[in-house]
């Protein structure tokens, strides 16, 4: 069962419900409350010692393969295992009714995950790519590798090789996920900056705003004066930039938007 609502401000509901056109800016936040730890979180264990800013580089897979890989294959298998959360649900909900009467509500996300797309809704932008879709790093072709085997252990395995290129023979094959230095996917970025120029309400979830140049997308919404709301239990680095802050957790607030 969804939780009971959360009281909102009056302004900002009337703000949800004036709506037609909203642009939906998510981060890893959206995703906590089902089970994904967010990027700037601690790590547990053996792991503790290797941080998401260390590992999410192409730096790191050309030094350190094997290790690189079975960390994305064990968040890869911990994903698969989550359930998205009211949070993601009461945003697909909303974004069916605005399609039913002519509106529309965009998702772009920074996550790699898919959990907006198993709780119905279509996304937009995937900003910093998928976890489950791989390529060579040197040759770029596409490849599949099979689903992730390791169920739900509570960190990663030992380092296993990544698999080599079927296609340049030489290549490793690493996840289509965008790591530090690497551009974003143009189309992603080109899409998501128009539908936040176009968007009559933008809402930023959960993310802590400091990764470039995503982070800086919400924002073309002040071109035009767009109400921008933010909702995450902390102040951010985007928090000063916006008409409303919505202090709370994206699985309680969104619901009770979106009622
Ligand atoms: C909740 C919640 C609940 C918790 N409900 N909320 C100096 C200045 C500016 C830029 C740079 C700079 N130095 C270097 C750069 C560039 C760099 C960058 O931005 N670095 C910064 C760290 C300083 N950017 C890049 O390198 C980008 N590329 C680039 O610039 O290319 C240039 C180029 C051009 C042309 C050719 C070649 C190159 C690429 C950035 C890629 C980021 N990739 C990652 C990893 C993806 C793969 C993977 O998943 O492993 O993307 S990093 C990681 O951070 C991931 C996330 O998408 C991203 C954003 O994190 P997010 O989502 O905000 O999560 P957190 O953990 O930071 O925050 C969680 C939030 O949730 C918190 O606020 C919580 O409070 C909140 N929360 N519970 C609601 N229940
Ligand atoms: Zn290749």
């Amino acid at each position: 069962d969804e939780p009971s609502a959360m009281p909102l401000p009056h302004e900002v509901l009337d703000l949800a419900r004036a709506a037609r056109h909203v642009a939906v800016f998510s981060g890893a936040g959206i995703s906590a409350e089902s089970g994904v730890p967010t990027f700037r979180e601690v790590q547990r264990g053996l792991w503790e010692q290797y941080s998401a800013q260390d590992l999410a580089t192409p730096e790191a897979f050309e030094n350190d393969p094997a290790l690189v890989h079975t960390w994305y294959r064990w968040r890869a298998a911990l994903i698969q295992q989550v359930s998205p959360n009211p949070g993601h649900r009461a945003l697909a909900q909303w974004q069916r009714r605005l399609a039913a009467g002519g509106g529309s509500l965009s998702i772009s996300t920074q996550n790699v995950d898919d959990l907006h797309e198993r709780a119905g809704a279509e996304v937009l932008a995937h900003l910093h790519g998928r976890i489950t879709a791989h390529h060579c790093h040197e040759c770029g072709a596409p490849a599949q590798i099979t689903a992730p085997h390791d169920d739900g252990a509570d960190e990663p395995g030992e380092p296993e090789d990544p698999p080599v290129c079927q296609v340049c023979q030489e290549g490793l094959i690493r996840p289509s996920v965008v790591w530090f230095g690497e551009p974003l996917p143009m189309a992603d970025f080109e899409n998501t900056a128009e539908a936040m120029r176009s968007a009559d309400l933008i809402l930023v979830v959960g993310t802590s705003g400091l990764v470039q140049p995503a982070a800086s997308l919400p924002l073309l919404g002040m071109e035009r004066g767009t109400p921008l709301i933010e909702i995450n239990p902390e102040p951010t680095e985007l928090s000063d930039a916006m008409h409303h802050r919505l202090r709370g957790p994206a699985g309680e607030v969104l619901p009770a938007l979106v009622q």
